[in-house]
């Protein structure tokens, strides 16, 4: 009946019908569609071309730099549009695609990566196609609430994670382009920079939300050559990439996995924000469009909020694809993944208003010929039920954190991905048969998006595994074991640091726990209920506004950082310089790190006095990164140095529609005094 998995079964209505629920549970099996299998399997995004920009008459020709043993190209120009595209999006609760019409890069939801390389200037001529909005959509700068959403359609740049100048036309994101404008971008990566996973998104105040949630975002891949042999010449670095090789000595096959939450929706008539809905099996009513009816992202007011993605009925995407498929499916459709291949993932949070619980377990009883799952929230919860829980879950290892090579590598049972963090690990599957990747349902406290009702454990996708040899024992002793016998000429001394977990040898930040500390500064997130005035996003206790720099550290220094949630979870993020985590306090002011190493988020309780152990903070002790989510409550120490740029940016809260209402605030790195006097020295003796 209706609980069975339900595809074209007319079983199933018949005993719906039989019950007279056909209301609730025929919706499901009238709808149901089989997708397409070809366009479910998963692809990495294309990347980004370069073109050769055309000079103007008269103009003096760009002398390009030769590439160097760190970079193909020295000089690079990519273009990109924003424009809207016209595609279909798979609905797991309904069954069939739903039209979407949505903001984009270069017309796809699927953005191009863009590669980088250390040493390199890149320059992105971006171009915003959209069409010209009125001035009620989009008032003038003077105009404008700070507070309010607006101009949904002007847009800019952002470089999510890059350590490069924040100032000009580089990572600067209090620029904005409305439509029509192009805008010529050119970002210089440090020779110094570490290789890593990084991404780019829009990020104009006002707008950032509706744009990301649209799918207006990319992977930034900084590349690394550098060797362990040549750290000499190359300022000490060497990049993880130089190990990360197969048995033939090639490079490990990676995929790009962008975790997209698309929060389009359809209204009941064009100039309302009510979104229509539709009930769906379960009992549930979520957002529906009906069939000729595009789906966009229009309204904050009822698409992002509390509880907006739960009541949404949508799923998380990855890589433009609703619930992919990985490894080969039919001969010659997918790409092959063997048992017992190491691959890296790319994993990248590119979405707004749910974590991501990953988690990966071998299916059982599945045949991969029919290779579906059924549609309907209630089906596709039984089908996990019944397919996804054999408990043998593939242990992932993670060896860089928001891009930055980890001092101490971390065996992952879980990944807990909040929205803009990033994860690489290794993973190889020990067998063959089909493995079901799970977002995993996990405690309230632990998610950006609580309520209504526990997040639900939801299919992200499906791998088949075909051939190859399977692993006996613990995977993560086979990655390991796997690198170091690939690469012949690797130093003993380095091999036994990866059997120890020990990355210190690639790892890019420097250690800051004996650096002197020039001072210390709170931050506080907050969400204030004012009477008869809408909620207020607040950073300290106020809301955004463009004139006022909040913090002015001196380039040089190093500071530490309290941070705080004083109302609901936030996501600290901060451009340009990444943050090393030097201790997290639990709502009793307790550090969760014993002195005996344990961790105290191990020993959580639910409501009902259930063990509900959290283990999202439990490897981040002293670890680099540039986004951090913060319980509300907890407190999280964080240690900064201002390097190599001067020039003003920004903190906020990374559930962008905080930012968008006022979560954010702006900090200008400044010259310390004695350069800052030269300066008004050598000016004064030129006049
Ligand atoms: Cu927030």
């Amino acid at each position: 009946m209706c609980a069975k998995p339900v595809f074209i079964n007319l079983m199933s209505v018949r005993s719906c019908l039989a019950l007279g629920l056909l209301s609730i549970c025929g919706v499901a099996s009238a709808l149901a569609q089989q997708q397409d299998m070809t366009s479910r399997l998963f692809r990495n995004p294309a990347e980004l071309q370069p073109v050769t920009p055309q000079k103007a008459p008269g103009q003096s020709l760009l002398v390009l730099r030769a590439p160097s043993a760190l970079a193909p190209q020295q000089d690079v120009t990519y273009d990109l549009n924003v424009n809207y595209t016209d595609t279909k999006i798979a609905n797991p609760y309904f069954g069939g695609e739903d039209l979407v019409h949505l903001r984009s890069y270069n017309g796809s939801l699927i953005a191009p990566s863009i590669s980088l390389y250390p040493s390199q200037s890149v320059r992105i001529r971006l171009h915003n196609q959209l069409p010209v909005e009125d001035t009620t959509d989009c008032p003038s700068p003077e105009g404008r609430v700070h507070s309010v959403p607006n101009c949904l359609s002007t847009t800019n740049l952002h470089f999510h994670g890059l350590h490069v100048s924040p100032t000009g036309n580089s990572d600067n994101v209090l620029l904005e382009h409305p439509p029509g404008q192009n805008f010529e971008y050119e970002v210089n990566v440090p020779v110094d920079h570490p290789a890593g996973t990084f991404w780019y998104h829009s990020h104009r105040h006002g707008s950032t939300a509706a744009q990301v949630s649209s799918g207006m975002v990319g992977a930034l891949i900084v590349k690394g050559k550098r060797t362990l042999d040549d750290r000499p010449q190359n300022g000490g670095i060497a990049d993880i990439d130089t190990i990360l090789k197969n048995s033939g000595g090639g490079d490990l096959k990676e995929n790009v996995l962008l975790l997209q939450q698309i929060a389009y929706a359809c209204f009941d008539d064009p100039n309302s924000d009510t979104i229509t809905t539709k009930l769906a099996s379960g009992g549930k009513s979520v957002w529906y469009c009906p069939p000729g009816k595009s789906g966009e992202v229009k309204y904050y007011s009822t698409q992002f909020g509390p509880g907006s993605w739960r009541s949404s009925g949508h799923y998380t995407m990855i890589t433009g694809k609703m619930q992919p498929q990985f490894g080969e499916w039919k001969p010659g459709e997918g790409e092959a993944i063997r048992a017992g291949e190491i691959q890296r993932w790319r994993i990248i949070h590119a979405g707004v208003r749910d974590t991501v619980a990953l988690q990966i377990i071998k299916a059982t009883d599945v045949d991969p010929a029919l290779a579906a799952v059924p549609v309907g929230a209630l089906e596709q919860s039984n089908w996990v039920d019944q397919h996804c829980k054999s408990g043998e879950v593939v242990q992932t290892w993670e060896f860089a954190l928001d891009g930055l090579t980890r001092k101490r590598a971390t065996a992952k049972m879980i990944n807990i991905l909040q929205p803009a963090y990033r994860s690489d690990v290794l993973i190889a599957f020990p067998s063959e048969g089909v493995f079901c990747v799970l977002d995993q349902s996990v405690q309230q406290s632990s998610v950006v998006n609580p309520g209504p009702g526990q997040k639900d454990t939801r299919l992200l996708a499906l791998v088949r595994v075909t051939g190859g040899t399977p692993v006996q024992g613990d995977l993560k002793t086979y990655i390991v074991n796997s690198l170091i016998a690939a690469d012949p000429t690797m130093p003993g001394t380095i091999a036994q640091q990866l059997r120890d977990d020990d990355l210190t040898a690639f790892a890019p930040n420097t250690d800051l726990s004996q650096q002197p500390i020039a001072r210390t500064r709170d931050v506080s997130f907050n969400i204030s209920f004012p009477v008869g005035a809408p909620l207020r996003f607040e950073v300290n206790g106020a809301l955004y506004d463009p004139s006022r720099v909040d913090f002015k550290p001196v380039l040089g220094t190093t500071e530490d950082w309290n941070v705080t949630s004083t109302l609901a979870a936030h996501i600290f993020h901060i451009h340009v310089n990444p943050f090393q985590i030097m201790d997290i306090k639990d709502a009793k002011g307790a550090s969760i790190f014993t002195a005996d190493g344990r961790c105290t988020e191990l020993d959580l309780k639910d409501k009902q006095g259930n063990p509900a152990p959290d283990p999202q903070y439990c490897d981040l002790k002293n670890v680099f990164r540039d986004t951090i989510f913060v319980k509300q409550n907890y407190h999280i120490l964080l240690r900064t140095t201002y390097a190599r740029y001067i020039g003003e940016y920004v903190l906020h809260c990374h559930i962008l529609d905080h930012e968008d209402q006022g979560m954010m605030l702006n900090v200008e790195v400044v010259p310390n005094a004695a350069s800052s006097v030269a300066v008004t020295r050598a000016a004064t003796h030129a006049h």
